[in-house]
């Protein structure tokens, strides 16, 4: 007679395949078969940032170790659904959940396993792997272009909203890269970087008027891609000519850029915040199209994404035409629909956003709630919203601080006043570390 061998289900995330995860798959294969409930991008994303490599990588290298009989996709941060459907006789999972904010998940764990008497094993947690090189090894993989581009994607389809603020500098960068903020379940950080027209040309004592070209803004943004992982979005102004569109795509993708955001709007450059836009023109929406249409040609990677960006609230044309115009543009072949305000509330946009959810060429929408900035994020997500981009934030937190401690200093005519203001000179050496 045949004799059944023991469930045994594994949980795993699997960033990053290291000897922790084969000592534990090991463990387990003495207790029966293995199955592996790989965790999903989205389940990754509801407590962390999202994983390097994609669940379809990451299936293939769990799939075909030795000691794993099967892979199942785990879709919340919890296993109780799939214990429910599986009933292993063991689950086994590394120790370190005992100390860490997954007790709760733990003790649910134990509780569903106690219905089918099923038993839980903990192996001590394997330490002293050594973290610098995973670090530097992921690092390499995350920043081969190709991984960064699509990036965002992966990030859309995974996150209820993405969460991207503005970079004008690799320090700005890193700020990016690094924050994050301890909440009870899970952490919250910054998904991406916006090279925003405005501060980049704002940092070179330049005004917003494109005068800064796109291969100084193309090189400004290589600094800060040298020293990040995460996506960024280059605000493209209206794109420039048709005719040299896909120069600048080809640069973009080539420096891992994820996505490009270009305005309908043509003749000089003028920043949509500026109170008086009475000589700025649209484009017409036909014409526009074109270079959305010229755009998807020409890039390489289908995941490099291509954003309109709706002026119509700004010049006052009011939901009608902006209606209009997204439909055209999705048509065309946009990804996304940026919908510009400078309301002091919502409204608008929000308005936009429930219209065009009816209508058949939806696409994902963007908000850039620098003048309705009481806005919440949850609020966004509501309402539709895929990606918020906060354009402007550090810069305007960096200018006046400087100010400030250039005007202690002549006031003064010392610097010891300005020093409890500022960091100490330890940290700012300390700053960039150097391993
Ligand atoms: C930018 O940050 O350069 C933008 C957003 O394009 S806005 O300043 O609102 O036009
Ligand atoms: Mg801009």
């Amino acid at each position: 007679m045949k004799k059944f061998k023991k469930k045994v289900y594994v949980p795993l995330a699997v960033d990053f395949l290291h000897e922790g995860h084969i000592n534990i798959l090991k463990i387990a294969q003495k207790y029966g078969e293995v199955i592996v409930g790989l965790l999903t991008d989205e389940a990754i994303a509801s407590y962390k940032s999202i994983p390097i490599l994609n669940y379809k990588n990451r299936e293939l290298l769990v799939k075909n170790l030795k000691y794993v009989s099967k892979v199942v996709p785990q879709t919340t941060d919890d296993y109780i659904n799939n214990l429910n459907k599986i009933k292993p006789d063991y689950l086994v999972h590394g120790d370190d959940w005992k100390y860490d904010n997954r007790k709760r998940i733990r003790t649910k764990v134990i509780k569903t396993l106690k219905k089918w008497s099923g038993k839980l094993i903990e192996p001590r947690y394997t330490k002293n792997i050594s973290s610098s090189k995973i670090k530097n090894k992921i690092l390499e993989i995350a920043t081969l272009p190709e991984n960064r581009i699509s990036r965002l994607k992966r990030l859309m389809l995974s996150k209820k909203i993405v969460r991207i603020l503005e970079s004008h500098n690799s320090l700005t960068g890193l700020i990016i890269e690094n924050l994050k903020i301890l909440n009870k379940n899970s952490s919250v950080e910054f998904d991406g970087m916006w090279s925003s027209s405005l501060t980049d040309s704002a940092t070179k004592g330049k005004p917003d008027n494109s005068s800064l070209d796109f291969s100084a803004r193309v090189s400004s943004l290589n600094d800060m891609m040298d020293v990040t992982t995460k996506p960024l979005v280059f605000d493209a102004d209206n794109g420039g000519q048709l005719e040299h569109l896909p120069f600048l795509i080809r640069s973009l993708e080539r420096s891992g850029v994820s996505a490009i955001i270009m305005e309908d709007k043509i003749g000089l450059k003028k920043n949509s915040l500026f109170k008086n836009q009475s000589d700025t023109q649209q484009d017409k929406p036909q014409t526009f199209a074109k270079k959305i249409k010229k755009i998807c040609s020409a890039r390489r990677s289908n995941d490099f994404l291509v954003i309109a960006r709706i002026e119509s609230f700004i010049l006052g044309k009011g939901l009608k035409d902006a209606l209009y115009r997204a439909e055209i543009y999705s048509k065309a072949g946009a990804d996304a629909i940026l919908i510009h305000s400078k309301e002091k509330t919502p409204a608008e946009i929000f308005s936009f956003a429930n219209a065009f959810k009816k209508s058949k060429y939806y696409i994902p929408l963007v908000s850039v709630p620098s003048t309705y900035s009481k806005v919440y994020e949850k609020d966004l997500i509501r309402n539709g919203f895929k990606l918020v981009i906060y354009a402007n934030q550090l810069l305007r937190a960096a200018y006046p601080a400087m100010q400030n401690a250039a005007k202690t200093i002549l006031q003064k005519r010392r610097a010891f006043e300005i020093d409890k203001k500022i960091i100490p000179i330890k940290e700012i050496i300390n700053l960039i570390k150097n391993d």
